[in-house]
This record gives C-alpha cells, structure tokens and sequence, in this order.
C-alpha cells in the first residue's frame, strides 16, 4: 500500500499540533490585516491576532457561514492580490449566490497534494488509467481529480459527466483501472452496461472514488458488486478546496482528513459548542495553508463524527465517519428528524427495488407528507399488483420500524426516475415554508 506522502501522513500528534499551532498563528494574523471581512469579525468578538498562540485557541476566532461567503461574492475574502489569482472555481449556486475559490499558484500545488494523496489511498499510481468522470468546469471535481492524476503521473482519461455509452467504450479500450464519479452516476453507467451486455468481471477496473453527493454503505456493496471494483469515499467543498479535504483509505473505515492543512471541529449545530472526538454534529472547517480565499472555521452544515480508533494503514491524521447528512437536508416529518441516507439504508434491503429513488414531501392541512417514490426491477415489475402492494407494505413498516414515521411508499417503473450525471436530486419538498 503507498502513502503519497510519508512524513506528513503519518507524523505523530505532537509534531501535527506544532505544525498545525503555527499555521494557524500566521494565518490569523495576515487574514486580520488583509481581509477587512475577518478584521471585523475579530474585533467584534474582541480577539487580537496575539491571542492565538497555538491551535487549540482556535475556538477563539469567529465562524464562517455561507451566508458570508455569499454576502462577500465575488471576491470580498481574498486574500491576495488579485494578480495572483490563477484559477477561480464556484458551486452551482442552484439555491443563490455561488460560493467562490480562488486560488493562487501555490493553492493549485496544494490541491495536487492532497488529490495526490486521495488517490493513492487506493493505491493508484503512475502505472494507473484514471478515468475522471466528474464534471470539468467551474465545478471542483474535474479539475480536482486531473491534478492529482498529474501529480501522481498516472493517465487521467478527462471524459466528464455524461455521454455513458462512450464512456463504457472508453473504459474498454483504455483499460481503465481508476474511476471517479458520483456514485449515483456509477450506478447508472452500471445500468446501462449491463443493457450493453458488458460484464464488469472481465474490466479492469479496480477501485472508484466516490463523492459529491450523500451515499450509503448499501449503496457501496451495491456500487462493489456491479463493477467488481474498491469503492472509496472521497470529501470535499467548494469552499474549502474541492475533493481532497478527506478520503477513504483501502481499509474503509472513516475518511482521513488532511488536517494539516485542513483542521477539522465537529460542533453542536444549535450552540456552536465544540464536540469531543466521537460525538456527532456539524463539521467546521479552517484552511491552515491556502492563500486565495483562506476560510477561517467554516460551517459545512455537514453531519458527521470523528472516529476514535487508529487507523491500520498507517496514516496518523484523524478521521471522520462517511457523512451522516446536512443540517440543511435533515427533513423534519412531524418534527422527527430523517435524513435520506435513513430511508437509503432501509431501501436498500428490499429485494426487486433498485437504487434510485426519490422524496416527496408535502403539505396537508397542517401535517406533513412524505412520500418515498422507488424504482423496482423488471421482474418484480410485471408480478401481479398483490405482490407490489404488499413490497409497499413492507418498505412502509421497515421504514416505520427505523425512523419512528409513517411514509407513504410509491414503487415507480424501472428507468422512471431521473438519472443525473453529477449530483442525483433526491429531495422534493413542496411545502412552502
Ligand atoms: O462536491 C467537491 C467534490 C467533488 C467532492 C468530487 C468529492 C468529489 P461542492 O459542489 O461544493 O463540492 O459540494 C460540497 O457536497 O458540503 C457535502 O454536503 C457534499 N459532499 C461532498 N462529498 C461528499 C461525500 C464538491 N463523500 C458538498 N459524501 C459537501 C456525502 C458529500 N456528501
């Protein structure tokens, strides 16, 4: 098993925290004088540059929302010149303003490290075909992977999303042996390759990096049994850098975060309060290195924990478990919390029902509605209605049984559900509030 990067990887805790202290020392003290978003915030809470002298005083410093990051677009938290901008990158900005990255020479060298290191997590190297099917563009997951392939010297295959009869061809005559998508894509390339006939047992494939969108531990055997490949989950925003903030090694057991250069808090949500390791809540994020747009103490409104145990592969940077969910997709049904990777999980054990669903919530007179919509498989689909009634039965009692609700289950034709090429769109809420 490689480890990219062997002296920073797996240095101990002490030297992490030395490293980590005076980063962040030098961080806080050129954002207070260069950027006037961040000088505000501090003298507002009262804290001088001269009060961070290591980094567990970082509960010191003030967060940062999306909220600012879209109040300050386009370019109000760089922190550089402007001439030394080399690349800029933004989310989608599907529910307002898009958040921006902009990153200097040195921010691009950085974000090769850790998609250098994210990709050896799978032991893919310079001998490795990586085909990148994630979006090139604005959005960070192309050009993310494409860096780190370089650094790496492996053959990245620059595909993009979309057109999956080419790139089932492509992955044939190149003997791809990396792939990178979203995992609700892969399992759509996996649909339409078994419509071609092709038998992912004789591929060369070996391992995946799957991220951008919540996905699930059924959805990974799931993903493992169709392409016969390593499904791995990598992590990471816009806002931070884009993939290469956390990523599974072969062991499959929790996300190691690059945390020197990306340190990680997981807070109560309500609070703000800062969690012990093992406890769940929202991770917050602080950029020790970057140089564009450095981001002190970002919410991510991502759920998650840190995990307490050592990891065997040998790294030493903490981890974090896959994520839980979004503070802003928990649904509230009758004011239970659900999160969609719940219904996933449920979902999932259901013979005949495949992985593509979606959910509806809705409103009436006062009390909310959720309805799971999900997609059978042929077979099931021309059994008698008896027979599907009494799957939907079924999938409302389990669903019932795990999270405490009544759902109405709707089993839809096989292929009726929308298939996305970059993020599946899981969740429609039609309440209006
Ligand atoms: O999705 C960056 C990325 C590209 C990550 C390719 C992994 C692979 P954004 O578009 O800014 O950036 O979306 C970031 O997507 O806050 C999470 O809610 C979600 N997300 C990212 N990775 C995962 C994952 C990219 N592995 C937002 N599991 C984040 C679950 C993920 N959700």
């Amino acid at each position: 098993m490689t480890i990219w990067n062997k002296k920073d990887e797996t240095q101990g805790k002490k030297e992490l925290q030395t490293t980590q202290s005076s980063r962040l020392i030098k961080l806080v003290n050129h954002l207070y004088h260069n950027v006037a978003f961040y000088k505000d915030k501090m003298d507002i809470l009262g804290v001088k540059p001269s009060d961070i002298r290591n980094i567990s005083d970082i509960r010191k410093l003030p967060f940062t929302t999306k909220d600012d990051m879209r109040d300050t677009y386009p370019l109000g938290l760089l922190a550089v010149d402007k001439k030394e901008i080399v690349e800029i990158h933004t989310s989608s900005g599907t529910t307002g303003k898009p958040v921006v990255d902009a990153y200097t020479i040195n921010d691009i060298d950085l974000w090769s490290e850790v998609m250098a290191r994210t990709l050896s997590m799978g032991d893919v190297g310079s001998e490795d075909t990586v085909q990148n099917a994630y979006g090139y563009g604005l959005f960070t997951g192309g050009l993310g992977v494409h860096y780190g392939s370089r650094r790496i010297g492996a053959n990245v295959i620059p595909i993009s999303g979309g057109n999956t009869i080419r790139q089932l061809s492509v992955m044939q005559d190149f003997k791809t042996t990396a792939i990178t998508c979203t995992p609700s894509y892969c399992l759509y390339l996996a649909e339409v390759a078994k419509e071609q006939g092709i038998d992912f047992s004789k591929s060369s494939l070996k391992v995946g990096f799957f991220g951008a969108e919540p996905w699930s531990e059924s959805m990974r055997s799931e993903i493992e049994e169709k392409l016969h490949l390593k499904a791995l989950d990598i992590y990471g925003l816009t806002e931070i850098i884009g993939p290469g903030v956390a990523a599974e090694c072969l062991e499959q057991d929790g996300l190691h975060i690059f945390e020197d250069h990306f340190y990680p808090e997981i807070i109560n949500p309500e609070t703000g309060e800062v969690l012990p390791d093992g406890e769940k809540g929202e991770l917050v994020i602080t950029t020790l290195t970057k140089e564009g747009t450095p981001i002190l103490r970002y919410r991510t409104r991502d759920i998650t924990y840190i995990e307490t145990s050592i990891c065997p592969c040998g790294r030493t940077s903490r981890r974090m478990h896959r994520l839980l969910g979004r503070t802003d997709d928990m649904l509230i049904i009758r004011g239970v919390n659900v999160f969609p990777s719940q219904i996933e999980q449920v979902l999932f054990k259901v013979e005949g029902v495949e992985p593509h669903y979606q959910l509806v919530v809705e409103r009436k007179n006062q009390l909310d509605f959720l309805e799971v919509q999900v997609e059978i498989n042929e077979s099931i689909f021309s059994d008698e209605i008896k027979k599907l009634e009494s799957i939907e039965k079924k999938i409302e009692h389990d669903l019932h049984t795990s999270l405490g609700i009544h759902t109405k289950v709707k089993l839809v034709e096989p292929k009726s559900i929308q298939r996305s090429e970059g993020k599946a769109k899981r969740i429609i809420d039609k309440r209006n509030i």
